[in-house]
């Protein structure tokens, strides 16, 4: 944990030796100068995976200003440079644009783009003269996109990922009225607040380079090609200690095929675009609604009625996010600003509040536009960073239990303040950190309402007045009524949760000892204040309707067959493929195997396309937690540690990341359809996922052209190579 702000300078020179030490290791892993067997060999990270205290590398390490030599030394405070919290507007997500697919050049193409171009022979493996592949994707049939003609894209969107550099086009989607009196017009500055340093283009690695923070707003019924071109430095060598310049962007949780998931071995270099295909289809397309004639299954069209579309209109989705997945490095690229979100609008969460056609819910929105209107919508991702003492983004990776930060950010801003209006909003908040838990209260402690859980609005809403934890990746959607306020009130987000470490959180607090500033985690206490500042100009006329989505029916889809999933450390490694395989201190047991390092080459279960299966998911240990994502397919949890009664009211919903808690096992009920190819279930403490605690699971008998099964791909340069399996669990199949 970190120092206090009265610890001596000599005690603060001590843990910023020790983190020079760390980042010094940190940047020669990250960039290639050391390889995961010399990391084994110099033991950092042991065969078991633990961390060998060195003195000096370590956080915890004896030291020589504490009396008891196993008290951790701490890591030294992220400079503030004098600025207070709540001195900056909150800056609502920047809308990327969506265009015409026609003004993509070149035209997306069903299999990979294999064009060549010349490579930079700063690349890692390329001599001069080298050519390689415009886009990335994995060449051929198994990596084409699926049902690319019956999807064909409506709208692309396009976005690079580069180094930081001054927003001069930000589009909030709304007026500055509804933006805390931001000018987009200004420019926008690559800063965690106004009044701290820039951050520089090798510390900061965001989606167009800029912040705010990115926004995708797509509708069912509109398919979506997103370009995503690779504009990070080609030297892997320059990123400012930590970082790699390969990438994968998931869609957190899309129902799409296995290409445009973001599959963590299918990255792209510096130079390479990749082509992801979002369908945005209703599960179940293939066999329930088929003609699209139920009106609740369907997409906003722009004259404010529905487009019909095939599938089940319970299987309707709304908060995702996307990020980078890029093997044993997604922790390190998403923290340093890879995470954007994702808004699905819907016959049923059109994004217009006013819209009375009996199938709209009237979520607060705002009721300017058709659909997607974002005045009373308003996303807000929440993380921890950190920064060295020239306030750039720093990261620690030498702490395999979960890499902490010591300021809070809501949508990449230092504890800002939000100006709202005397009504209901809509709040779609992420949990955006790479391995801390957040608990969220208002300040005066008055009521939120739960209406969506990770992805999916709940069957009927929630009041509560404190969110339940929120693992990394989870999404609550809340409603909070303002209405109650007077103009010139204020009231704050509070975090209730502490961590000592990142394996998972030491104590809830109360309101008031949160709001005491008496605890040791500077993360806990107010992070964003809401200011009261004026009557709506129109009525509220939103609704939080009792019913919203209830789940699936899933009687007349019989189990195939039951699988488990055991998460726990003491992972071990049965592979060495250089490309595929690491080690750590987490693994993953299936089906009472013992507990394996990742290997995004081994097939560890291989469900049947069109089946649904029940998995339980278990946690082996009582000292940690893990939030375990599923990719694909929403899950409905069946049962808590055994029993239906122990799932909370706000996770009887659909959901795709699963907090198992101490010695905690969940139940799920999950289907696989629609399309096929390789995914992913891992922790999303994105330390323990990098550090080995992640699978391969694939759908591969969806007919023609997959494969039983299917080859890894293995990306460079010069183009993406297959290999067969590393290793197949005996039970996968
Ligand atoms: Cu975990």
């Amino acid at each position: 944990m970190y120092l206090p702000w009265n610890a001596s300078g000599a005690r603060v020179r001590e843990a910023e030796n020790a983190r020079r030490n760390r980042a010094e290791i940190l940047q020669a892993w990250s960039q290639g100068r050391l390889s995961r067997r010399d990391l084994i060999k110099l033991g950092l990270l042991t065969a078991a995976g633990t961390l060998v205290l060195k003195n000096g590398l370590s956080p915890f390490a004896p030291s020589a200003y504490a009396d008891d030599s196993s008290i951790p030394t701490g890591l030294p405070r992220s400079p503030l440079f004098g600025v207070q919290a709540f001195t900056q507007p909150m800056p609502r997500f920047d809308v990327l644009p969506r265009t015409p697919v026609s003004a993509l050049s070149p035209a997306p193409t069903v299999q990979a783009n294999t064009t060549q171009q010349v490579l930079n022979p700063a690349l890692e493996g390329v001599k001069p003269g080298d050519t390689g592949p415009i886009e990335g994707r994995p060449p051929g049939p198994i990596w084409a996109h699926q049902e690319f003609t019956r999807f064909a894209p409506a709208i692309a969107i396009q976005a690079t990922q580069e180094g930081a550099k001054v927003n001069t086009v930000y589009n909030p989607g709304v007026a500055s009225a509804f933006n805390s009196g931001i000018d987009p017009a200004a420019q926008f500055r690559p800063t965690f607040h106004p009044s701290l340093p820039d951050q520089g283009p090798l510390a900061l690695w965001t989606f167009n380079g800029t912040l705010p923070p990115k926004l995708m707003q797509v509708r069912y019924g509109e398919p979506v090609l997103f370009r995503h071109q690779n504009r990070l430095p080609f030297a892997v060598t320059q990123n400012g200690g930590f970082g790699r310049h390969t990438i994968s962007t998931h869609e957190h949780n899309g129902h799409h095929g296995a290409e445009n998931d973001g599959f963590t071995g299918a990255f792209f270099f510096p130079g390479q675009f990749y082509d992801y295909h979002y369908p945005v289809v209703l599960a179940g397309w293939r066999t329930i609604n088929p003609a699209a004639t139920d009106p609740r299954a369907g997409g906003p069209a722009d004259n404010g009625g529905i487009n019909k579309v095939p599938g089940d209109w319970r299987e309707t989705m709304s908060s995702h996010w996307f990020h980078d997945h890029m093997f044993s490095f997604t922790s390190q690229n998403v923290y340093k600003g890879m995470a954007g979100m994702f808004n699905i609008y819907s016959a049923l969460d059109r994004g217009n509040e006013a819209l009375n056609d009996g199938v709209n819910l009237r979520l607060p929105s705002g009721t300017a536009k058709a659909w997607g209107n974002l005045e009373y919508d308003v996303n807000l991702m929440i993380a921890d960073k950190a920064w060295n003492k020239n306030g750039q983004l720093a990261f620690d990776i030498f702490q395999t239990d979960g890499f902490l930060g010591d300021v809070m950010t809501v949508n990449l801003a230092y504890k800002p303040y939000f100006e709202v209006e005397r009504r209901k909003y809509r709040f779609r908040i992420l949990n955006g950190a790479v391995a801390r838990f957040f608990k969220i209260s208002l300040s005066d402690g008055s009521p939120m309402i739960y209406i969506a859980n990770d992805g999916n609005l709940l069957p009927s809403p929630v009041v509560a007045t404190q969110l339940d934890q929120q693992g990394i990746g989870e999404r609550y959607d809340i409603v909070i009524d303002f209405s109650r306020y007077s103009v010139g009130q204020k009231v704050w987000m509070v975090n209730l949760l502490e961590h000592e470490d990142g394996t998972m959180p030491s104590g809830t607090l109360s309101l008031s000892e949160a709001l005491s500033g008496s605890s040791s985690d500077p993360c806990v206490g107010k992070f964003l204040e809401f200011r009261i500042v004026r009557d709506p100009a129109t009525p509220d006329v939103s609704q939080v309707p009792a019913v919203m989505i209830p789940n699936p029916d899933l009687s007349t889809v019989p189990v195939a067959r039951q699988r488990n999933f055991v998460f726990g450390d003491d992972g071990n490694q049965t592979t060495d493929d250089p490309v595929t395989s690491f080690r750590g201190p987490w693994g993953i047991g299936t089906n009472g195997g013992d507990k394996l390092d990742a290997d995004f080459g081994r097939i560890s279960a291989a469900p049947h396309s069109g089946t649904r299966e029940i998995w339980t998911i278990k946690n082996d240990g009582g000292d940690w937690d893990h939030p375990i994502h599923v990719h694909f397919e929403e899950g409905r949890i069946l049962a808590r540690n055994g029993s239906a009664s122990n799932v909370p009211a706000w996770e009887r919903g659909r959901k795709d990341v699963y907090r198992l808690r101490p010695d905690g096992s969940l139940t799920i009920s999950i289907q696989f359809r629609d399309f096929a190819g390789m995914f992913m279930e891992h922790c999303h403490n994105t330390t323990h996922e990098d550090n080995a605690m992640l699978l391969r699971w694939e759908i591969d008998d969806n007919g023609s052209p997959f494969l039983r099964p299917l080859p890894t791909p293995i990306p460079k340069p010069q183009g993406v190579t297959f290999e067969p399996p590393t290793d197949i669990l005996r039970s996968a199949f």
